[in-house]
């Protein structure tokens, strides 16, 4: 038999036969990655030290294959298929994502690689949102939704197979891979056919846009692709002067000299002309929906628990100066991850250092790399998802709670904790650091 292709590979691939598609579906999204590559390489030129820590991070190679997207899928079902679709590619489901409280009718994870070497690869994500049914309050229109989510497939039939084929045989070859791509690729495609009548649109979107939109037609579309900027500011300034037009706030942490978490900006849902099938077989009736858009982020460091709640205090008061702009400060404090490595002229005295890790640093015989954050911002996601539900979008938040556990019934699986993972990059790092200086690594715990 043939050797089976990585899966870092497969979604590789994956990721960019979508960017190619989203491309000739969307063509402001094209202009995106234009501005953000001009600004990348500007940013870079003009910030040495930026470019420098990006290159010890292995960032640089992955940057202008970085981005992210977004669907949502109607039920448990879908979720469930989704997610082994995406453990072919070497992705899993990391973190829970309520947004109800924002008044976003779904619950949701972000699909990505789990570790740093496939992260360095390939950090493709797909922010995958699950369409809560039940909180639709009329029983008619929910049984409505329910009946057309119920007819739909939203994955083609070779695309179902070749998953059970690599989950039978560990792995895909060439052709299949190659296969998978094209196939699964069509769940991603943008369908302008609705699949309810006109009427049953107009009652969905009168209950919520985002249910109009995944109930509405045969797969879920996908509504966004994020490429990565170094400077969201310029990219935010840039957007009027190519002729895109930005929503008016940068959502997420203000600028700052050492970027934290995640920052984003969009334009506004594109007004598509669709068709619903008409009274009669073959007739149809035009119509409008508003639901891709084109989103930039700019990424920072991961905090810890600790800082995760600093930041998350500091965005309700709007007032950030409780946490330091330094990296010494935020890693002394246990605020943020940190990638220890030991630097040449550490490895130059292995075996004959003494002292603790500030100390190693101070003496630039170890270097702290602050870790990107690889995950979403649920405020944040909420305020891209209410900027593109257009003016009716329901600002109040719908009384649930938490709903973790039916979310991961749903899925199949638990879905893996951020925290233990960034953790486990740092204490791994620091563990190989120690080792490759002749230290005890136990004497050295970081945060
Ligand atoms: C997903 C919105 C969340 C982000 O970057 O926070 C998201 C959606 O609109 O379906 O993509
Ligand atoms: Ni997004």
């Amino acid at each position: 038999m043939s050797a089976f292709v990585h899966p870092d590979e497969i979604r590789s691939r994956f990721s960019a036969a979508l960017s190619a598609m989203y491309r000739a579906e969307v063509p402001q999204y094209g202009e995106l990655l234009t501005l953000v590559a001009d600004i990348n390489a500007r940013t870079l030129k003009a910030d040495p030290a930026l470019a420098d820590r990006l290159g010890q991070a292995g960032e640089l190679g992955r940057l202008s294959e970085e981005r992210h997207g977004a669907i949502r899928v109607g039920t448990a079902a879908e979720l469930a298929t989704i997610a082994r679709a995406f453990a072919v590619m070497g992705m899993a489901p990391v973190s829970y994502y309520n947004l109800a409280p924002a008044g976003v009718p779904v619950h949701s994870t972000a699909f990505r690689p789990a570790d740093p070497a496939a992260l360095s690869r390939n950090p493709f994500r797909v922010f995958c949102s699950l369409l809560r049914l039940e909180l639709i309050e009329d029983q008619a229109l929910r049984d409505q939704a329910a009946q057309a989510l119920a007819r739909r497939d939203i994955f083609t039939p070779g695309a179902r197979d070749l998953i059970e084929t690599a989950e039978r045989q560990g792995g895909l070859d060439e052709a299949q891979a190659d296969r998978f791509v094209s196939e699964l690729l069509e769940t991603f495609r943008w369908h302008a056919r609705a699949t309810v009548d006109a009427d049953a649109y107009a009652r969905l979107v009168a209950a919520h846009r985002l249910i109009a939109d995944v109930v509405s037609f045969k797969g879920p579309h996908i509504n966004h692709l994020t490429p990565r900027t170094l400077d969201i500011d310029a990219a935010q300034a840039e957007m009027p002067r190519r002729g895109i037009t930005p929503k008016e706030t940068i959502e997420g942490p203000p600028a700052r000299a050492c970027p934290i978490l995640l920052r984003q900006t969009s334009f506004k849902a594109l007004e598509e002309k669709i068709a619903f099938p008409g009274v009669d077989a073959g007739e149809t009736t035009a119509g409008t929906h508003t639901a891709r858009f084109g989103e930039i982020e700019q990424r920072g460091c991961a905090l810890t628990l600790t800082g995760r709640a600093l930041y998350d205090e500091a965005l309700a008061n709007r007032d950030f100066s409780a946490l330091p702009d330094d990296w010494t400060a935020l890693r002394r404090r246990g605020l943020a991850w940190f990638r220890y490595v030991p630097t040449e002229q550490g490895l130059g005295r292995a075996g004959r250092l003494t002292g603790d890790l500030d100390a190693l640093i101070a003496a630039g015989d170890v270097a702290a790399q602050p870790i990107t954050y690889e995950d979403f911002l649920p405020v944040s996601a909420a305020g891209i998802f209410q900027s593109n539900l257009g003016a009716e979008a329901r600002g109040d938040a719908y009384a649930v709670d938490p709903a973790k556990a039916d979310f991961e019934a749903a899925l199949g699986r638990a879905v893996l904790d951020e925290m233990t993972l960034y953790q486990a990059e740092q204490d791994a790092s620091l563990a190989a650091t120690m080792r490759a200086l002749g230290l005890d690594a136990a004497a050295m715990a970081a945060v």
